[in-house]
């Protein structure tokens, strides 16, 4: 057999770079087989060149559906240095191939244009490049697979200066034929996803976080979307809601047996709780007074809609149970996006869809992948107390569960601060651990002044609607009520009758009534001033992982206020 001459195959639609490429494996003395297209160019540029079919003995077919796809190809590319495989290719007359140059069908941009048929799309799947691709990189140990124009002329020098290409760059080179592929066959499948599988395994989404991220839809690969769109259009945040928020009810309804309720906003519960029942007092200041019959999830949601009204504005609801007529009659007469349920009585569903006028993760292409937080957070959690005071009560542990739960599902830095079943103040998404201790503590203590008596006793004016409520009960429990016009008048229109500014020795006073409140952190508190933060707001009981270097210093600040501090063996972050 005459001595190999080192061979190529040139097979691209994108034909950038082609002829300089030609012009260094010509000088290098590499024969040169091309498909139709691309052999037309060569050889009209005046290199020399075969076509395909002087091997294959075969005319490409089917108005080019079959150039390459032959085994005198795929055989030469396929084959290793193995006895074996050079005498099945002596047999059947094949040589091997050294090179392929390969991109492929622009299936992409033919389905960015407007008012491409199926068709049309079909015709630009390719089959032969994808399979010289592939086999070329399969066999990367001995083949050179150029599937990028960018990376002919480091090919070129290579081969000029050491006569033959590299296995680092051989490597390289598989890698990213085979990244391009996938790529390929990645967008395939997402464009029949969306011909074929709409509300099934694909939902188109009006756009992303802004209007202007468009376009965006949510899909999975396997099976079917593990939800259903009973009524309206969920947007992207809508969606991020419910796949934190869901998982959240479902590990704090799992861990203390109780129906569980979440309000989301931005991706982190602006309150969590569980249906334990309601006081008079609650049931004024979560606006559920007039509600019959509350069932323990609507104690839930009233808890959770109820922690942070001003933040629950406008919320993403996710409920454990099935949603009966009492929680729909609360959600039907707030402000939501949202609800995400494991089903719906008939008479709770049809009020809740006459509401109207409601509206892997990659960031810049990069995708990160972890695996799935599935710590389990429940009574063995709180085992290991570090504090003097060791009287963790039943009570203290169904808040621990709930705070701790809530900030599995928050945005870091996170502390939560929980009383009665529910968060009362969450601190989310801040930099520093001592402003959301801060920031959580000032929303727990806002929700105290919410039951004080001067509170209870407003006498609105006629017609003033719930937001309006919760924003003029806001300003007036954080001494922030106005002083100029016109805010001042706009206030005042709410009420009936003005009442009285809270003075300083009420708010002392009726502070130093709010006691016996948990506190858990997504990691350790680097400083003691978190927990004399949190001491100011009733906290008696704290849960937070350890590692701190001034651990010590932490555990005795909670020992000088009698707190029982919980060491969480594991950190929460949550992005
Ligand atoms: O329709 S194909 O899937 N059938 C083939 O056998 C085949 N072989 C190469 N398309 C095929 N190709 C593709 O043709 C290559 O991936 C490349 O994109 C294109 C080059 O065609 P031409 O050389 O005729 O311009």
């Amino acid at each position: 057999m005459a001595e190999h001459k080192r061979t190529a195959i040139l097979s691209v639609y994108d034909k950038t770079g082609l002829l300089d490429l030609v012009k260094g494996l010509t000088q290098n003395g590499v024969r040169l087989l091309a498909s139709g297209g691309t052999a037309k160019l060569i050889r009209e540029s005046g290199f020399n060149v075969e076509d395909v079919s002087s091997i294959t003995h075969a005319p490409e077919m089917l108005g080019g559906r079959v150039k390459t796809l032959h085994p005198a190809v795929h055989a030469g590319i396929l084959a290793r240095n193995l006895e074996s495989d050079e005498k099945d290719l002596a047999e059947q007359n094949i040589e091997k191939v050294d090179f392929v140059v390969c991109n492929l069908y622009p299936f992409k941009s033919t389905i960015s244009k407007i008012g491409v048929t199926i068709d049309e799309a079909v015709e630009e799947i390719d089959i032969g490049g994808v399979t010289l691709l592939r086999a070329a990189a399969k066999n990367h140990s001995r083949v050179t697979i150029l599937s990028d124009p960018n990376d002919y002329s480091k090919f070129l020098e290579e081969l000029k200066e050491k006569g033959e290409v590299s296995s680092e760059s051989r490597n390289r080179f598989a890698l990213k034929a085979f990244e391009h592929t996938a790529d390929y066959d990645a967008t395939i499948s997402d464009y029949f996803r969306k011909q074929y599988s709409e509300n099934i395994s694909q939902l188109p989404l009006r756009y992303g976080a802004n209007p202007h991220q468009k376009p965006a839809q949510a899909f999975v690969t396997q099976g079917d979307l593990p939800f259903t769109v009973l009524s309206g259009s969920p947007g992207y945040i809508n969606l991020l809601d419910a796949l934190n928020s869901w998982p959240l009810v479902k590990e704090l309804s799992a861990s203390l047996n109780l129906p569980a309720a979440a309000s989301f906003k931005h991706v982190s519960p602006a309150g969590a709780a569980v249906g334990l029942p309601l006081s008079d007092v609650e049931k004024e200041i979560y606006f559920v007074k007039d509600i019959e019959n509350l069932s323990p999830l609507a104690n839930a949601y009233a808890r959770a809609r109820g922690a942070d009204r001003m933040s629950s504005f406008g919320d993403f609801i996710a409920l454990s149970n099935i949603v009966d007529l009492p929680t729909a009659q609360i959600i039907s007469k707030e402000v939501s996006d949202g609800v995400i349920a494991p089903g719906y009585k008939p008479d709770a569903l049809e009020l809740l869809k006459k509401k109207k006028g409601e509206k892997q993760r990659q960031v810049y292409g990069i995708t990160l992948q972890q695996k799935r937080n599935d710590a389990i957070i429940n009574s063995s959690t709180f085992k290991e107390i570090v504090s003097k005071n060791k009287d963790l009560t039943e009570k203290a542990i169904i808040d621990l569960t709930v705070a701790t739960i809530a900030l599995k599902y928050t945005q870091s830095n996170s502390v939560c601060y929980t009383k009665n079943g529910m968060v009362i103040g969450l601190g989310a998404g801040q930099q520093s651990r001592i402003h959301c201790t801060r920031l959580a503590g000032d929303k727990a203590d806002n929700w105290w002044f919410r039951q004080h008596p001067k509170v209870l006793g407003f006498k609105w004016a006629k017609g003033v609607k719930r937001p309006e409520k919760s924003n003029a009960i806001d300003l007036f429990v954080t001494g922030q009520i106005p002083t100029t016009e016109p805010e001042k008048s706009e206030y005042e229109s709410k009420f009936a009758e003005l009442p009285e500014p809270l003075t300083k020795e009420e708010r002392d006073e009726w502070l130093s009534k709010l006691t016996n409140v948990s506190l858990s952190s997504d990691a350790f508190f680097p400083f003691p001033d978190n927990v004399y933060r949190a001491v100011r707001s009733g906290v008696k009981y704290i849960a937070a992982a350890s590692g701190s270097v001034m651990d010590r210093a932490v555990f005795a600040a909670a020992d000088s206020h009698d707190i029982v501090y919980v060491e969480n063996p594991i950190r929460l972050f949550h992005h």
